[in-house]
């Protein structure tokens, strides 16, 4: 991204937060994994929204009430140069990459981030600090936000602490034209990976091997990782939602589910597809995927500006009821839940389920990128999958950016055989 992306980006998230107050983000560190052995780092998803920097132990300190034409007040602290460290580890961000990178201008040392907090605290001019205080689950142990926000108010009591992340995901809802872009980009790469897996498939092939297929294919065309660990099932894996065991073999007869998506410039793709090992949909497969398929294109023929966020997951189970009903599965309303696991409509953008500002009476609006995902597990039939595309919001309606991935049953068994 061009660092004016990640400047805007700072410069609405300044002029949101009150006068006379600090915003501290921090890139993390990777967490250990075993023995020496660390994860992947991964930077925090905000703090590459709002610098662009791919860095660990990086952090951005900025000064709220900005109005958006104003010269920002603002430095980032990154790890110093460190020779020894940079030949095991890789090399450390430098002052002038990090100043193109984010176009902030006032790059400091890691050390001096303590010393200044204390300083511009300890003069009274500041009355609020502004930090991600994001958990998943409530016994998370304390990232590194929680225990500075405990710092800062035991030492400096007359200070409030607000959570930045409302703020953060006020503006991580809308996405700008450069990452419409990049989640374009981002599913060519993934329409890649699909179709390398539904070209290999055949009876008999593992769910490790589908699995390597997609990997292959998006690696070679410079995704470095996947977006999130990709769901890969065959047959009665499937009924498995966030499977990833990868220990199943696909028999003649057996449908696949694949849930995968690729980052392209931080942006993801979150795609699913059913399809059959064998590349010739059965009877019952082509019927139910059939329901899923119109299911989904009558979402996209509806979604517009305006529409509450509910009723993306509202309409998208009665559509599907009405055509699960039409071949007989479902005898009336209470048997949807039996056939439909999960709802349908989460946003996607530097996150898989992004992290963004959204209830569900929110209105649509243009910019918003979410998922269309239609799941359909019928047990006794042996056959669940999901089919889910990636939905741009337009000025008029919206856009399937998913739609060039084999989608109809035609194309999927084009594809295939
Ligand atoms: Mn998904």
């Amino acid at each position: 991204m061009d660092k004016n992306f990640h400047k805007t980006n700072r410069q609405a998230l300044y002029s949101r937060l009150e006068e006379d107050s600090l915003a501290i983000v921090s890139s993390g560190s990777a967490p250990r994994k075993s023995a020496d052995e660390y994860y992947y780092y991964f930077a925090d998803r905000s703090f590459m929204y709002l610098t662009g920097i791919d860095q660990s132990d990086a952090t951005l300190l900025g000064f709220g009430g900005k109005s958006p034409d104003e010269k920002l007040d603002e430095t980032l602290y990154i790890p110093p140069p460190d020779a020894m460290l940079e030949r095991w580890n890789g090399e450390r961000v430098k002052a002038d990459k990090a100043e193109d990178i984010s176009g902030i201008n006032d790059i400091k040392y890691t050390q001096d981030f303590d010393p200044r907090l204390d300083l511009a605290l300890g003069t009274g001019k500041y009355t609020t600090v502004y930090l991600p205080l994001f958990k998943y689950t409530r016994d998370e142990p304390d990232s590194r936000e929680y225990r500075l926000a405990k710092y800062i108010q035991d030492r400096f009591p007359h200070i409030t602490i607000k959570d930045l992340m409302p703020h953060i995901k006020a503006l991580r809802l809308i996405k700008k034209p450069c990452e419409i872009e990049a989640i374009k980009k981002a599913e060519a790469i993934t329409r890649k990976g699909i179709i390398a897996m539904m070209q290999a498939a055949k009876p008999g092939i593992s769910e490790l091997e589908l699995r390597a297929e997609f990997l292959y294919a998006i690696m070679k065309n410079g995704a470095p990782t996947p977006a999130a660990p990709p769901i890969i099932s065959a047959g009665v894996n499937n009924f498995c939602i966030h499977y990833h065991d990868h220990k199943g073999i696909a028999q003649d007869g057996d449908f696949i589910l694949n849930d995968v998506g690729v980052p392209y410039k931080n942006l993801v793709t979150d795609v699913s597809r059913g399809w059959p090992v064998n590349g010739r949909f059965s009877d019952k497969q082509r019927q139910l995927y059939q329901c899923a398929y119109e299911t989904s294109e009558h979402m996209f023929k509806l979604i517009k500006p305006g529409m509450p966020m509910k009723d993306v997951d509202g309409i998208i189970r009665q559509v599907n009821y009405q055509h699960l009903k039409d071949i007989g599965l479902c005898k009336s309303w209470d048997d949807i839940g039996t056939y439909m696991w999960h709802g349908g409509a989460h946003h996607v953008g530097f996150d898989v389920h992004d992290v963004v500002a959204i209830t569900p009476d929110t209105p649509l609006a243009p910019g918003m990128v979410f998922c269309v995902d239609i799941g359909i597990y019928v047990e006794e039939w042996g056959i669940g999958f999901r089919l889910e595309d990636n939905c741009l919001v337009t000025e008029t309606g919206c856009e399937n950016l998913s739609k060039d991935i084999p989608r109809t049953i035609e194309e999927i068994e084009a594809v295939m055989n």
